[in-house]
């Protein structure tokens, strides 16, 4: 070691000299990493799996370092009393309920074929996409807005790993799966699970590919008009030189909920027949994208917009020119985001930017109800005798043409959310395996292994719902789907994923804890996962937002949906119903079927505000029924294990009804409202009026929110 590095390893690790040569020493034999010293490793070394701690016995490698240092023992012991790494390996393999959700529902040839896809692109994960992931977690994407000579040129400059792991999304066909449809009905399955294994590995490239996802659906359902054709072909390509990624640019300096009223942009026509944006788009995710679906108000020849939902139309644009040249956009800076920091997301200027109104769109009324539905929905009711077709303008029907994008990024948020739970519980178990305490290893603990089961069950729920939709709409993309397949598919979406959004933030915490101190430390790769998977539960919609999609379906299909949930929940049930070690958690869910019926009852004498008030313990409610429903059904299957039944029991045994004891609490009365807001406004000088009056604090009531797990 030169005299310059070794000062150097001094400073860095503000160590005694003599304490700094010993640190080196233990380094280079898989000790302890300075984190600068980590960063200076090469890609495949890093993250999780390059923390290499010795264990609780000092290691043959580690005895031999110590031999050659000149140093107290008391030091030497304090060096190596390190833990010892988790080492998980192929994802694929080690995820017994993935596959056997695959062996129970794939079609034998299918089952074959998608198995040894996943087997192989398991140890593809574990060599290659894992350590690229991990590089682009150490060198997230830098904003250059001017070249040495002054020249504005707002260049996002990504790491050589986030440009791999676009190539490796192509060549893995991550989104071309999906559209070519080679395994019919289970072609979303198996993309789905595909997008599970890389999710939580992938450096955070899962998010421009859920966007990919969801622009490829859009134009799908607009019947993939000529003037989208070539893009469509891009975004589903297998040609990592051809293939496309696509952003959503939705959220606007007023946020990202209120979509219809926050939205400034204008469109201007040209002559030509295209568009020119004029906006500020405040948050955009995945920048460096190809292309983006926007929205923006249309302007008449006066230069007047239309306000509200119905004056958003849907546009798509060009990032950059054939000559890589911004398209007349602005990029105003990166944000700076608690996770996620692997994927540029930025503020960008649309400076007129030149832009294409996406066509309109057919739609048909598929049910009594009147829920409009795209393209693919209409081919299916063509199928079953065919309901009254129309053709929406393109204009002013924004919302409706985008929702297609965000039903997609909502699945690829749920597939993400069980994702990080599923890693962090393969890392927890195996954690457990090798760390001592008390004398004996942590697996050995029962109260250790109590946590973890529970985390487990948890995770089980989250990744059959996801399989579930992903099912759903594969039927619904083959036109197999029936009118209560597309109802329930559109109702369970807002429900997974605020859910599991929930569901990942407090498992991937709880697992990170089991980790003790160690899980808190940045180069054990653990904070990355928590922080990425915190943002589930607000990017794509918050879980009050989303909480009112719930209500929408409902309102859409005029209860039908509701109708839909029951008798599906309940045909469920009904096949569990001679498998003796269930029957109590199938009680339970009948049970909480009755409570829900009287809710409803209940809140339909009430009013549109008791529903809106009670919309996310009654999502939640939908969400621990379906989940336990679908437990049952996996443990009811011939070949189940002794694990299965014990995860439905365990599921079922929480309140599967938690809006009906709500409810019963007067959680939605209007009195509840006035103490809701007492009691967040207390002593702030922001008080609103009416919160202290004695009718309003005489009673305290409990809160209209619940903490999932
Ligand atoms: O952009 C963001 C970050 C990007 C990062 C993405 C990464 C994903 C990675 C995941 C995995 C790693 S965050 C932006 C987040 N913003 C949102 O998600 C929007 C949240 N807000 C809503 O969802 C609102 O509820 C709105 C925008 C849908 C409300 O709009 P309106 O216009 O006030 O609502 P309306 O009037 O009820 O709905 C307008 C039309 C109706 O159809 P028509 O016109 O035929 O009556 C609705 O039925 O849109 C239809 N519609 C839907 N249809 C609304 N929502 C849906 C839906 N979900 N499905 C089908």
């Amino acid at each position: 070691m030169t005299h310059s590095g070794l000062c150097r390893i001094m400073f860095t690790c503000r160590l005694p000299w003599w304490r700094s040569s010993a640190t080196c020493k233990l380094w280079q034999a898989g000790g302890f990493l300075p984190r600068v010293w980590e960063r200076c490793q090469p890609p495949g070394c890093k993250g999780i799996n390059a923390t290499a701690g010795q264990g609780q016995q000092v290691g043959v490698r580690e005895k031999q370092v110590l031999e050659d240092l000149d140093m107290p023992l008391a030091r030497r012991e304090m060096e190596t009393l390190s833990q010892e790494q988790p080492e998980t390996g192929n994802q694929y393999l080690e995820d017994a309920l993935l596959q056997s959700y695959l062996k129970t529902h794939l079609p034998p040839k299918v089952l074959e074929e998608v198995n040894q896809d996943l087997e192989r692109f398991g140890n593809r994960l574990l060599t290659t996409i894992k350590p690229l992931g991990w590089e682009c977690e150490l060198n997230p994407p830098v904003f250059r807005q001017y070249d040495a000579w002054g020249r504005r040129v707002d260049h996002i400059v990504t790491c050589s790993a986030w440009r791999r792991m676009k190539e490796i999304a192509a060549e893995e066909g991550l989104i071309a799966e999906a559209y070519e449809r080679r395994y019919s009905n289970w072609s979303r399955l198996h993309q789905a699970v595909k997008l599970y294994l890389f999710s939580s590995l992938s450096g955070g490239f899962s998010c421009p590919l859920a966007m990919t996802d969801g622009a490829a659906k859009v134009i799908e359902s607009l019947g993939i008009p000529g003037s989208l054709k070539n893009a469509f072909d891009h975004l589903t390509s297998r040609d990592p030189k051809k293939f496309w990624t696509s952003g959503q640019w939705m959220t606007e300096r007023r946020g990202g909920s209120d979509v219809a009223n926050g939205t400034e942009t204008v469109a201007r026509k040209q002559p030509d027949g295209t568009y020119r944006l004029y906006g500020f788009k405040w948050f955009t995710s995945a920048a460096d994208s190809d292309v983006a679906l926007t929205l923006a108000r249309v302007a008449d020849a006066e230069g007047e917009v239309k306000q509200g939902s119905r004056g958003l139309s849907l546009f798509f644009l060009r990032v950059c020119d054939e000559e890589g040249k911004l398209n007349s956009i602005q990029v105003q800076r990166l944000k700076d985001k608690l996770g996620t920091r692997q994927m540029a997301t930025a503020e960008l200027w649309l400076d007129g930017a030149k832009a294409e109104l996406c066509p309109a769109v057919h739609v048909t009324e598929c049910f009594t109800s009147g829920a409009a539905c795209g393209t693919e929905l209409r081919t299916a009711q063509e199928k079953t005798g065919g309901k009254k077709e129309r053709k929406i303008s393109a204009e002013g029907h924004g919302v409706a043409s985008i929702s297609h994008m965000l039903n997609i990024t909502r699945i690829h948020n749920a597939i993400a959310a069980a994702a990080s739970m599923r890693r962090m519980i393969s890392l927890s178990r195996e954690y457990a395996r090798r760390r001592v305490a008390f004398g004996k290893l942590l697996k050995d603990h029962p109260l250790h292994m109590q946590t973890i089961a529970r985390m487990e069950v948890q995770t089980r729920g989250a990744f059959l719902l996801i399989m579930e939709i992903v099912r759903l709409l594969g039927l619904v993309e083959t036109n197999m789907a029936s009118e209560q397949d597309q109802l329930l598919l559109r109702l369970l979406i807002p429900v997974a994923k605020l859910y599991t959004g929930k569901q990942a933030s407090a498992v991937v915490v709880e697992a990170m804890e089991s980790f003790g101190g160690q899980g808190y430390m940045e180069d054990t790769g653990l904070p990355v996962i928590v922080r990425d998977a915190l943002v589930l539960s607000i990017w794509e919609g918050t879980t009050n937002i989303l909480s009112l999609d719930v209500l929408r379906s409902l309102t859409k299909s005029q209860g039908q949906a509701m109708a839909v949930f029951f008798s599906t929940v309940q045909k469920k049930l009904e096949l569990a119903s001679s498998t003796a070690n269930l029957e109590p958690a199938v009680k339970q869910t009948r049970d909480a079927l009755g409570s829900l019926t009287r809710f409803m009852e209940a809140a339909g004498s009430k009013g549109a505000a008791t529903m809106e008030l009670a919309a996310r313990d009654f999502s939640y409610t939908l969400a621990r029924i379906y989940t336990g429903a679908l437990l049952i059904e996996h443990a009811a299957r011939p070949d189940a294990s002794s694990t299965d039944i014990a995860a439905a029991r365990r599921w079922c045994n929480q309140e599967l009804c938690p809006v009906a004891v709500e409810l019963e609490n007067s959680s939605y009365e209007e009195e509840a409202t006035l103490t809701d807001s007492a009691l967040a406004y207390e002593g702030s000088p922001a008080r609103p009026p009416g919160s202290d009056s004695p009718q309003a604090t005489s009673k305290s009531q409990p809160l209209g929110t619940q903490n999932v797990g």
